[in-house]
């Protein structure tokens, strides 16, 4: 919140002038009722609105007349009711790039902690259960030389593929709706179908949007196609896989191991399976939570409210061509 309000402060006393009154919320579901109550007052006034979670939807959208910009702390925006937005011509904005390398190192983080097997072992040692010298049924498995398949190929799964290739001397697979002919040049990466990237990846990293097509992507079958030793990372959506699936294939060596950021519900609730089971590696949605990455992220999203309020436009928006002002703003 502070690092938005110093964003604010940058602008001076004219370019405040022009700008409309602005509602700021990081994570709307944190507020106490008294406080949800002004921040609901202060949203029926305003033109936009910045903030991480957010808890908008069109009953909230009804209640806010004035509103013509939003402006999420994330580059996901499943969590927002596009389509009411586009139909009322509020445009919305995401931080997409500042986030990205961010992101990609938290899935290799997960790719070598689920390959290793660093948090289960760290936690032997810290339970004083190191007894002997490490033999065969603590070894983990390599990740240089193995298959990496990515689910996904956007900027963030290329940073992934990246260093794989480069870091780690992986082959490269991926699956998207479109070649990405850049990476393949790059890379050596391969394009094909999600089911040949299932039968011959070591390794599954999650990196696509969650919407209807990709809810439980990842179902019993699809995680039944993927080779016994092969692991399944998530840095995408938790209901981008069905975790009943999950937790089933992961008790029966249908794969051997996961390394999940994101669940279906968040806050994972500790009695949930996937938290208790020793091959699976659990973080709670860090992505892109680094000091720096987040504060980039605030001074973009306030960085796009300002620009659309204040008539230079956004500098990252999802719906730009449904916004109200788009003409206006060409
Ligand atoms: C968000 C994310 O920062 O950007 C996204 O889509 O999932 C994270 O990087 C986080 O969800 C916001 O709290």
């Amino acid at each position: 919140a502070e690092r938005r309000i110093v964003t604010l402060r940058r602008l001076d006393e004219a370019q405040l002038s022009r700008l409309r009154q602005i509602a700021v919320v990081d994570a709307f579901e944190d507020l106490n009722e008294t406080n949800q109550a002004q921040f609901m007052e202060a949203l029926s006034r305003a033109h936009g609105l910045v903030g991480g979670k957010l808890e908008l939807d069109e009953v909230m959208l009804d209640k806010a007349p004035s509103l013509e910009v939003v402006s999420t702390i994330s580059v996901g925006y499943d969590h927002l009711p596009l389509a009411a937005m586009n139909e009322r011509g509020i445009l919305l904005c995401n931080t997409p790039d500042v986030l990205t390398e961010t992101t990609a190192d938290t899935a290799f983080a997960l790719i070598m902690a689920t390959q290793r097997r660093l948090v289960e072992l760290s936690t032997m040692v810290r339970e004083g259960r190191w007894t002997a010298h490490v033999d065969r049924e603590h070894f983990g498995s390599d990740v240089h030389g193995k298959t990496l398949g990515i689910v996904g190929a956007g900027r963030i799964g290329a940073a992934i593929a990246r260093r794989g290739a480069l870091g780690f001397g992986m082959p490269i697979l991926y699956a998207a709706n479109s070649a990405k002919p850049e990476l393949e040049a790059e890379l050596g990466a391969r394009h094909c179908s999600l089911d040949e990237l299932l039968s011959r990846a070591d390794i599954v990293c999650l990196v696509v949007p969650y919407n209807a097509d990709t809810h439980h992507l990842m179902d019993a079958g699809a995680l039944a196609r993927m080779k016994p030793n092969a692991a399944l990372i998530n840095v995408a959506r938790g209901k981008v896989v069905d975790e009943s699936a999950l937790v089933e294939a992961l008790e029966r060596g249908v794969i051997r191991a996961a390394g999940l950021d994101v669940f279906a519900e968040e806050p994972l609730p500790a009695t949930t399976p996937l938290a208790a089971m020793d091959n699976v590696v659990v973080l709670p949605h860090i992505g892109s939570a680094t000091h720096e990455t987040r504060d980039a992220m605030a001074r973009r999203a306030v960085d796009n409210i300002i620009g659309a309020l204040a008539g230079e436009g956004p500098i990252s928006a999802v719906n730009e061509h449904r916004w109200r002002h788009y003409q206006q703003n060409q």
